[in-house]
């Protein structure tokens, strides 16, 4: 059975873009696929975070992903950080990392460039550490966003790098980007990626947020005076926004269907079908989440989860300390 691995930060509460370019993929994969799905926390600390809720972030976060319809009697769910081996190996992918690679990483670049001031060193060299949370296990796919797909590439240079220094130790892994929906834009900026880190918080749609908010936040969207429901990201960006989430939350329905369905009629009607979209899939996820909470269920598949992940993660983590030298072979 192939592989595939996968993660989300909870920096905040997880949002449709989530859902979208990530979470229902893994949901759909994990039939066909052993599956990793883990809540990076260790991701979470290279920006600060206040104690209380980034516990509530992490619970809420697996809670989603159960309430999603991810299932740990075949998707091995857990916390980074109860795996220990990605702590470690990110430090040896970190030490294996240029300095120019990390120069080049979007994310840190970006905030830079905005004059931000005491960014940590965690957030600089936090792309090693994601190239060991996948190569930790081989993984045939990762299944990002848009916006991953560059610590994907820089995951995949690493494991060359060291498999042609060591001798193959990793396998080289794929990124999945879907065709649509890998980057749902910001509802009230849809220039912007839709984000945890929104500030006006008009933008986001929370997978947690009260259905009447989720419906406002839609129907107040930013959208163009051409007056027409068509597909075209470039002129059309804050429309066609909001196609690509119709589309991928009715089974990727094409957008010539919705086109040809809102032909002739206004943007209110649009939006209303929209709204009636997200709200039917919050309602159904909120629904779960509130017996996923009341249930033990969290517990048992972060510990089941952990537990699997931690074998495979300790050989693969043996397998490098050895192969670099770094052990002691007892004679
Ligand atoms: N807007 C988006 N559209 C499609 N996919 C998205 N993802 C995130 N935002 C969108 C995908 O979700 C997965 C988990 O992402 P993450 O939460 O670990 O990190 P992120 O991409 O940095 O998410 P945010 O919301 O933008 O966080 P902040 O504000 O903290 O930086 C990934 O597969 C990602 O591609």
């Amino acid at each position: 059975m192939k592989r595939m691995l996968s993660g989300i930060k909870p920096t905040g509460q997880l949002h449709l873009g989530n859902y979208i370019g990530a979470l229902r993929h893994f949901v759909e994969y994990q039939d066909e696929y052993e599956m990793f799905a883990f809540i990076a926390n260790l991701h979470c600390i290279t920006v600060p975070q206040d104690p209380k809720e980034l516990q509530k972030n992490l619970r809420d976060c697996v809670a989603l992903y159960l309430a999603c319809g991810l299932d740990p009697a075949k998707a091995n769910i857990f916390l980074q950080t109860d795996v220990r081996a990605h702590a470690q190996l990110g430090y040896i992918m970190c030490c294996h990392t240029y300095m120019g690679e990390l120069n080049r990483m979007t994310q840190f670049k970006d905030k830079m460039a905005k004059g931000e001031t005491n960014l940590s060193g965690g957030l600089y060299t936090y792309p090693s550490l994601m190239a060991a949370d996948i190569l930790l296990y081989d993984p045939d796919y990762v299944p990002v966003g848009e916006d991953q797909k560059q610590h994907v590439e820089l995951t995949r240079d690493l494991a060359i790098r060291m498999n042609n220094r060591y001798g193959t130790l990793f396998k080289v892994p794929e990124p999945l980007v879907a065709k649509v929906g890998a980057r749902i834009m910001s509802l009230s900026d849809p220039s912007r990626k839709m984000s945890k880190s929104d500030e006006t918080n008009k933008g986001c749609i929370y997978l947690l947020d009260d259905l009447k908010a989720a419906r406002k936040k839609v129907m107040s969207a930013v959208t163009d005076n051409c007056a027409r429901v068509h597909f075209d990201p470039v002129s059309q960006p804050g429309i066609s926004n909001l196609m690509q989430i119709m589309s991928s939350l009715s089974d990727d329905r094409p957008m010539g269907d919705i086109e040809a369905e809102f032909e002739g009629k206004g943007y209110g009607d649009f939006k209303r079908s929209v709204a009636d979209c997200v709200c039917g899939t919050l309602e159904k996820i909120q629904t779960r989440y509130q017996e996923v909470l009341d249930s033990g269920e969290i517990d048992a598949a972060l510990e089941s989860g952990a537990a699997r992940a931690s074998v495979i993660a300790d050989e693969k983590l043996a397998a490098v300390q050895k192969a670099i030298g770094m052990e002691i072979i007892l004679k």
